[in-house]
């Protein structure tokens, strides 16, 4: 790994190989037990982290509410110019962070550096923010009086992300509730701690530069339990959950249960629809990067492509050309274009759905299993399956690079209906030139789901858009637009200004 530069990054983030605590600022709040962190690229042991106790939890959440009480009353482009702060802070450390996201989650480099850069980008984005926070104002009905409304932070706000963008999706929830006045209480996934060590590690120096406290930004690191604890606490008025569409119910569950907002970027089944006008060069590339990128373990990568009959077979075959060409390895050597997958558990999911792709009645294109001789256990060979979209197997989401294609016939509207016809709702793409088909695709009557992209493929969202998805995915958006509101509670005012109480709607309430 020396060769990679990793041990320096390690360095240079703050990591020590062993037994860090894993909560807020120093080295508070890690009671619990010693998680130990792999690399899914060369399967070595890269440092130990001790876990947070629910009590660590508790103490946590006891920390940022005292914290919040400094923090809402500063003003929010003075609170912009910390994440000001945070966003420069990340760009000297982007490729340490980078590299560790791709040495402890398995993804390319290059897809490391982008997630840092996505974190720099919302970073931007929410300085930008902090000056429009705006509310509207409205003409009364009553003489003499003024309406207007205004948002104010919410308080603390709970995170629970996963291992796939272990770093990103934090920020675009911190960002935003940050210049929102709310402070943060994080609990990442315990396959990538060290990565959440790394963020807290950088934010806490911005806040010590500027004598922030600490408790703006709480890191709990710990298992389900934690994620539990925090779904259940009425101190946590709204959660922001990231992961499997299992997890993200009981989470709402839990959360509805006291009456808590939550936010919810839960699992996609995203499909590219490929027409007969589509343009091949473009086809090929946005396919093949949004199926097996990040080794197929986005929640926005492709898991389906919808293919028209007249032009089925050469899409077949570029296919297969281009995925004999794919080169799998280590992801911090820039030459290979895939990585592992994220541990020994997403590898028997991986064989379990391939096993059962084929019981179902799915036909190998480019078959899949687990790769001899690599550094790890954990690299595997991207997959294609023929396959109806009914299919069980097809209806799921599978966290790893196996596509189905299935093959439509007739009007785009054919191949739209089973665009839709899964149970998740995140992202969806049209690779076409005819206005009318990309149109129909854009419709009421077109994709169902939160992000829907004409000649380009699934993944790869930028930070400017709200994102998010329907039905399964969750409803909640994230990032860009205005994503922002659900980080603050909204108030309406009426203000009185005449020397009378005129009450609304013309009633007469005299004495
Ligand atoms: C996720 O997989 O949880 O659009 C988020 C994308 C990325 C985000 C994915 N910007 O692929």
């Amino acid at each position: 790994t020396s060769s990679y530069g990793i041990q320096e990054a390690l360095l240079a983030l703050g990591i020590k190989p062993i037994n860090q605590g894993a909560s807020t600022g120093s080295n508070w709040f890690a009671n619990g037990q010693v998680i130990e962190s792999y690399s899914p690229a060369d399967g070595k042991l890269i440092a130990t982290v001790k876990a947070a106790t629910v009590q660590d939890y508790d103490a946590a959440v006891a920390k940022a509410q005292e914290a919040f009480k400094v923090w809402r009353n500063m003003p929010a482009p003075k609170r912009g110019e910390i994440i000001r702060q945070f966003g420069e802070a990340l760009r000297k450390h982007k490729e340490s962070l980078g590299k560790l996201v791709s040495y402890e989650m398995g993804k390319s480099l290059q897809e490391g550096y982008g997630e840092v850069q996505e974190m720099i980008d919302i970073c931007d984005f929410a300085l930008g923010q902090s000056r429009q926070l705006y509310g509207l104002t409205m003409h009364s009905e009553r003489p003499g009086h003024r309406m207007y409304e205004q948002y104010h932070p919410i308080g603390v706000v709970g995170i629970i992300s996963a291992f796939n963008f272990p770093v990103a999706v934090w920020s675009w929830n911190t960002a935003l509730a940050w210049v929102c006045g709310d402070v943060c209480v994080w609990k990442p996934s315990e396959k990538t701690p060290l990565t959440a060590i790394a963020c807290q590690n950088i934010i806490q120096e911005v806040f010590k530069n500027n004598d922030i406290p600490e408790g703006v930004s709480c890191l709990v690191i710990g298992d389900a339990e934690i994620g539990k604890a925090l779904a259940n606490d009425k101190r946590v008025p709204l959660v922001s959950a990231t992961g499997s569409t299992r997890m993200g119910i009981s989470v709402a569950e839990a959360v509805a249960k006291r009456l808590g907002k939550s936010l919810l970027e839960l699992g996609g089944n995203n499909a590219i629809i490929i027409t007969p006008s589509a343009d091949l060069k473009m086809v090929v590339p946005g396919a093949v990067f949004g199926a097996v990128g990040t080794c197929g373990q986005r929640c926005t990568s492709t898991r389906r492509l919808i293919v028209h009959e007249a032009i089925y077979d050469k899409v077949k075959d570029a296919l297969v050309s281009a995925y004999s060409q794919l080169r799998i390895g280590n992801p911090l050597d820039s030459n290979n274009h895939v990585g592992p997958l994220m541990d020994k558990d997403a590898v028997a999911t991986y064989l379990n759905a391939l096993k059962v792709a084929e019981t179902e009645g799915c036909k190998v294109v480019v078959a899949g299993g687990v790769l001899d001789n690599m550094e790890s256990d954990c690299y595997v060979k991207p997959a294609i399956f023929e396959a109806k979209n009914e299919y069980n197997i097809v209806q799921t989401e599978t966290f790893a690079p196996i596509l189905y294609l299935i093959k439509y016939s007739g009007d785009v509207q054919n191949a739209i209906d089973l665009q839709n016809n899964v149970p998740q709702g995140l992202s969806s793409a049209i690779m076409t030139n005819n206005l009318r088909e990309a149109e129909a695709f854009l419709a009421a009557t077109g994709s169902d789901c939160g992000i829907a992209n004409v000649n380009i493929g699934t993944s790869g969202a930028e930070i400017g858009g709200a994102f998010g998805g329907e039905k399964e995915t969750g409803g909640g958006r994230e990032s860009g637009s205005d994503a922002w509101k659900v980080y603050m509670r909204r108030q309406t005012n009426t203000i009185n200004y005449s020397d009378s109480l005129p009450l609304a709607q013309g009633i007469k309430f005299d004495f």
